[in-house]
């Protein structure tokens, strides 16, 4: 790890130099780096018995660690693998009943089915990160089970690109996951709480670029955030479930990883404290002057469905920014794994002050897309290497 950084940190006056040798070289780097190092440092030692984070990890030894990676450090191959596995589960016939969820149409779309039903219950309370982990899991593990995929869930580290739409994932090449819409006129928005208006970007229209170009939506909008002169036919069901197909929009831009998402603020936001409650609640929660990691990545691709709150899984690019997520999560916990790994705090159910705290042994559910039998306490959702999990970040 340490060795292939420095290999790569090596050639950057290369690449300033005009010398193109490959994607990876234009990443910025930043003080999260050394915090990532650390979190890898650390789990290691917890395989290795030296160290403890409160989990049993009987179960993962380092034979059968997965490694997780930076969507541009996969190599071409294992990028094409990822795409291609992406696509047959968009292929494979939905699970869920036709009746209920008429939108449903393959197990890719089942996914969404779930985040959508999940949703009141999986943001801004006490599960919103490990039930994330276990869902980001569960298509990892779809991915390679009903797939073949042979490799990991990558995650795309919003820092390490100055525009998104230069990095290995929005650049619309063959091994990407799809480029920029088509540039629209459009109008900006204002998000939540925030009282800034994001401007628009270069994008907002069909997404034609790329493997994942011309790609059909089923679900949804339910909570859409572009423009209505945009036409985006609203969905047959008030629930969202029905079935409108439509392409897949976005417009991915440099709003926030210019000002928002820059290494810096990756690495504040990670020594901003040492107890989950602040930690998770301001990784969520944008203020009148900034807006948050998570709202950020989101926004930074947009378009529908990856600016609906509801439906956003429905854009592949979901998964590498809740990836990075997972990431900043467990680089946090695992700057002290004995005091973080275990912390748990907030309540059940989103914007309802007085629903009842969550609790470590809660059940987490998945329905249909959960990977063996439904529902893991939470207690087993908090390392990385206990539990149904074996996987660190690289
Ligand atoms: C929807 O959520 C309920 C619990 O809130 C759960 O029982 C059900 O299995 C979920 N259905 C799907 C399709 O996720
Ligand atoms: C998407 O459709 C447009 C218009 O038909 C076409 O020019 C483009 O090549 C298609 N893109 C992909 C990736 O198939
Ligand atoms: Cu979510």
């Amino acid at each position: 790890m340490v060795v292939t950084n420095f290999s790569r940190w090596a050639l950057l006056p290369l690449a300033l130099s005009g010398l193109s040798l490959g994607t990876p070289l234009e990443k910025r780097v930043g003080p999260d780096d050394e915090l990532a190092q650390k979190a890898l440092d650390n789990v290691y030692k917890i395989l290795d018995g030296t160290l403890s984070d409160g989990s049993n990890h009987a179960a993962c030894t380092k034979d059968k660690l997965a490694i997780r990676k930076e969507y541009g450090d996969l190599t071409i191959a294992e990028r094409n693998d990822y795409v291609a596995a992406v696509k047959c589960l968009r292929t494979i016939p939905s699970k869920l009943s036709q009746t209920q969820y008429p939108g449903a149409k393959t197990r890719y779309d089942d996914f969404v089915v779930v985040h959508i039903n999940m949703t009141m219950h999986v943001h801004a309370t006490a599960n919103f990160l490990h039930w994330h982990r276990y869902y980001i899991w569960a298509y990892e593990t779809a991915l390679r089970d009903e797939c073949g995929y042979k490799g990991w869930q990558p995650y795309w580290n919003w820092g390490k690109y100055p525009d998104p739409n230069d990095s290995p994932v929005f650049n619309g090449d063959a091994q990407s996951l799809g480029g920029n819409g088509a540039k629209v006129q459009h109008a900006g928005y204002r998000l939540g709480m925030a009282s800034i208006m994001v401007p628009p970007g270069n994008g907002g229209g069909c997404v034609t670029t790329g493997p994942l170009g011309n790609m059909t939506v089923t679900l949804g909008p339910i909570a859409g955030s572009m423009d209505a002169s945009l036409k985006i036919p609203n969905n047959p069901r008030t629930d969202g479930y029905g079935y409108n197909p439509r392409c897949l929009r976005r417009d991915v831009n440099n709003y926030f990883t210019s000002q928002f998402l820059r290494p810096v603020d990756i690495a504040n936001h990670l020594k901003s404290t040492s107890e989950i409650d602040p930690f998770q609640t301001s990784l969520q929660t944008d203020t009148a002057k900034a807006f948050s990691l998570h709202t950020g990545g989101h926004y930074s691709i947009w378009g529908d469905p990856g600016g609906d709150f509801y439906v956003s899984p429905g854009d592949p690019a979901f998964w590498v920014h809740h990836g990075q997520i997972d990431r900043h999560w467990w680089i946090w916990q695992n700057q002290d794994p004995a005091n973080r790994v275990q912390q748990y705090k907030g309540g059940t159910i989103m914007m309802q002050a007085n629903s009842p705290p969550g609790k470590i042994d809660d059940i987490q559910i998945l329905s249909v897309v959960a990977p063996g039998v439904d529902g893991q306490a939470s207690r087993n959702l908090v390392s990385s290497t206990a539990g149904p999990f074996c996987f660190v970040y690289e």
